[in-house]
């Protein structure tokens, strides 16, 4: 069986042209400003207001701080109901506002919130829903609106995984009060480290451009507690050049995605969740789930296995958040709550997803899968 000659992780980052970066470096150093709103960083938000079709976006140096900072300007408290199923920074942001989350089970095909079982967690003291578009995969956001309004509640998005995400053509975050985007180099877009908000309201952008900044409005007056969440001049530089590179990318990680669908449709205990047509998909991940008795192994073994290919796929989103230490022992976390959310945590496996490798790799990978339904490694 083929074994790749070098470690293929799970993903890799999009690097432009050095020469581009080098340009752009040579710009920071003539201006001689590295933070604090300079040029690269106004040019980077200008193109993402270009990109994404609002204005309403505000840039920062990570996704985690964009997230706090979007609960903490919402002036969310007390509980907010949000999914088991993600990675620690979702329900973290939370918890760093003195918020106690409130886990809710899951759905079984998206993996993202079960609008179904949220109503019954709401309580006087809950102020929100902050749903996760995992992998990609879109919440089911009209109906999570139709609930947060009837409740009166706030809803956010985590959108870490959902650059350029369209349901028919609305643009995903035109759902809800905000969504958050992560520009880590783990994601489809990246600018080093960093991050984004955009939200429903100008005054919304306007107060997290003043958080992000100590709150400070000008020499003179301070208006807010804020703290530092400002982008720098060189990963907006980075940002600004994997902006002409993400068309690109996309447009890979469709045919690799085609490729997996190909080889592992119809692989016994092997499934996937591809989004409905309508939906302009972020392409971030290629998840699969391996079903312990129809293929004859659990996940924990392909995941083991695969390494002795090179192939490094990973378990996200296990553990649950739910099963952390500090959250482990919060009612909405037990078991019985959460019966989906514990099942699909032992399924899923993020396979090598990035716009370096090619179909052949894709099939390598699949036949690798294929032969371990019915050969040990
Ligand atoms: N919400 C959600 C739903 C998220 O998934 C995340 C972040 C956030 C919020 C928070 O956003 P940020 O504050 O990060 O902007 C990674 C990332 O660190 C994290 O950003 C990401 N989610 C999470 C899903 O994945 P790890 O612990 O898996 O990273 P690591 O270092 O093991 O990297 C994974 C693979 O990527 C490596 O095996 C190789 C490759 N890699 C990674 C880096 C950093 C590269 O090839 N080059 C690189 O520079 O968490």
């Amino acid at each position: 069986m083929y074994k790749f000659e070098n470690p293929v992780f799970v993903t890799s980052p999009i690097f432009p042209p050095i020469e581009k970066f080098n340009e752009r470096i040579k710009m920071i150093w003539d201006s001689k400003w590295l933070s604090n709103n300079g040029k690269q960083c106004q040019e980077f938000e200008r193109k993402l207001t270009e990109y994404f079709g609002t204005k309403n976006i505000s840039i920062f140096n990570n996704g985690t701080i964009a997230l706090m900072s979007l609960v903490k300007m919402l002036d969310l408290k007390g509980e907010v109901i949000t999914t088991p199923f993600t990675f620690a920074a979702t329900p973290n942001c939370l918890t760093w506002n003195n918020i106690t989350p409130v886990f809710c089970d899951i759905l079984p095909d998206t993996m993202c919130i079960d609008p179904d079982k949220v109503e019954a967690l709401i309580t006087p003291n809950t102020t929100a829903i902050l749903a996760v578009h995992v992998f990609g995969n879109p919440c089911a956001v009209e109906k999570l609106e139709t609930i947060a309004t009837k409740h009166n509640l706030k809803l956010i998005f985590d959108g870490a995984h959902a650059f350029g995400m369209k349901i028919g053509d609305k643009p995903i975050y035109e759902f809800g009060d905000g969504t958050m985007y992560s520009f880590h180099p783990t994601k489809l877009f990246h600018s080093a480290e960093g991050g984004a908000v955009i939200t429903k309201t100008e005054k919304l952008k306007q107060d997290l451009d003043l958080w992000k900044n100590f709150g400070i409005a000008n020499e003179i007056e301070v208006k807010l507690p804020g703290l530092n969440g400002k982008m720098n001049e060189l990963q907006a530089a980075m940002g600004i050049l994997v902006l002409d590179e993400v068309n690109k990318e996309r447009e890979q990680r469709s045919k690799l995605q085609r490729k997996y669908k190909e080889k592992l449709t119809n692989v016994p205990g092997v499934s996937f969740y591809i989004p409905e047509a309508n939906v302009t998909q972020s392409l971030q991940y290629f998840v699969i789930r391996i079903h312990e008795k129809e293929f004859g192994k659990s996940r924990d073994q392909v995941y083991d296995e695969l390494k002795k290919f090179n192939i490094f796929a990973r378990k996200y989103f296990f553990p649950l958040c739910s099963s952390y230490p500090y959250y482990k022992d919060l009612p909405s976390s037990q078991l019985e709550n959460l019966p989906v959310a514990n099942e699909v945590v032992k399924e899923t496996l993020s396979l090598p997803f990035f716009g370096r490798l090619t179909e052949a790799d894709v099939e390598n990978i699949c036949d690798v899968i294929k032969y371990l339904k019915t050969n040990n490694a």
